[in-house]
């Protein structure tokens, strides 16, 4: 063949190659395998400082539906069957993880009279490893809806106060049991936290954290981090730098607000401080010295803080955005991760 015949050969070929690149260029977001890697989200130029690290998808459908699940026990009051029930039901669901449970009884006096039942939760993975990161929430519920017009004195679902923090508890379990790290986690559910004398004495709240904090499950314990989580799924959920969380453990409360807003929760993590509120942190930090940060929705300052529904009927699965409780758990779970590669 002569090379002039190998011309118009060379230049289809090379239309060919150009228009094959082309194609695989634009279908290039549809043709990438599918990736666990989260961190961070749609990384298309990594933000400086910020190492990657592959990190598990949280699934919040499957955290709903713990919630859900809590919730369809009945209110979780202490001394009733629903709560033992429901207890019954977290202990199984952490082994079946293969987590290690330490179940605390704990009895205290209640402010109306009596005393109130529980067992706080303490969930381990890997007990043996030293380096431990400590996640909490409460799981019981209130007895009452004082804030509600009507049937004020019939107690609460508590899918958002109880259900959401436990229900992201319980899919971290079943995300480190499908992707295991080499740090301990100890995920503690409280209990007796809710049936306090509102307006009346703080000491009246947060029974169980009390009982734990006094009394921890092993001797000095101390976590590298520690976080509290409370009203973690209600829509409009906005999650503000808590005062006392800031005044203990002001660089942990940045770095999580950070990774929240890099991960692009930002519209739920909001960079601001607010005030302190009682909560469990306050006695982990002051009776087991523990700097442990509270993620709670504040959404409103004043009266109204902690949203509408707070200790009302509306405070049940209708309340749920799966949103928010994918912008809290994706979080944690990166914190786990992140800490795993010693990237935080
Ligand atoms: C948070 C959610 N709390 C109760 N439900 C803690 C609290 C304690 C809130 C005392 C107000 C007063
Ligand atoms: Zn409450």
């Amino acid at each position: 063949m002569s090379n002039k015949s190998k011309r118009p050969v060379m230049a289809y070929a090379m239309i060919a190659v150009l228009v094959l690149v082309a194609i695989a260029y634009v279908a290039r977001p549809f043709l990438a395998p599918k990736t666990t890697v989260t961190s961070p989200a749609q990384p298309s130029s990594p933000a400086p400082n910020i190492p990657q690290v592959a990190v598990p998808e949280f699934h919040a459908d499957s955290a709903y539906l713990f919630v859900k699940k809590q919730v369809d026990f009945g209110p979780r009051v202490p001394n009733t069957t629903a709560h033992k029930k429901c207890g019954e039901w977290l202990v199984k669901e952490f082994k079946r993880y293969g987590f290690v449970v330490i179940e605390q009884k704990v009895s205290a006096p209640y402010y109306k009279g009596g005393f109130l039942n529980g067992v706080n939760i303490i969930a381990q993975y890997k007990p043996e490893l030293t380096k431990r990161i400590c996640i909490a929430a409460h799981w019981d519920t209130r007895n009452e809806a004082e804030k509600d017009t009507k049937d004020q004195n019939k107690p609460i679902d508590g899918a958002d106060d109880g259900g959401s923090g436990i229900g992201v508890l319980l899919e971290l379990a079943r995300t480190l049991h499908q992707n295991p790290v080499d740090i301990g986690v100890d995920l503690i559910c409280f209990d007796l936290e809710d049936n306090g004398d509102n307006g009346g004495s703080n000491d009246t709240w947060c029974l169980g954290s009390q009982y734990w904090a006094k009394n921890l499950h092993r001797p000095a314990y101390m976590p590298y981090y520690a976080v509290l989580l409370d009203l973690v799924g209600a829509k409009g959920a906005k999650f503000y730098k808590e005062g006392i969380s800031m005044d203990v453990a002001p660089n942990l409360v940045n770095k999580i607000w950070d990774m929240a807003n890099v991960l692009g929760y930002g519209e739920y993590f909001i960079p601001e401080n607010r005030g302190g509120v009682t909560d469990d942190h306050l006695f982990v930090i002051r009776h087991a010295r523990i700097p442990m940060i509270d993620i709670i929705s504040l959404p409103y300052e004043g009266e109204k803080m902690f949203g509408d529904h707070h200790h009302t009927h509306a405070d049940n699965m209708d309340i749920i955005d799966k949103n928010v409780l994918k912008a809290v758990g994706q979080t944690m779970t990166e914190l786990i991760y992140r800490t795993n590669n010693g990237v935080m």
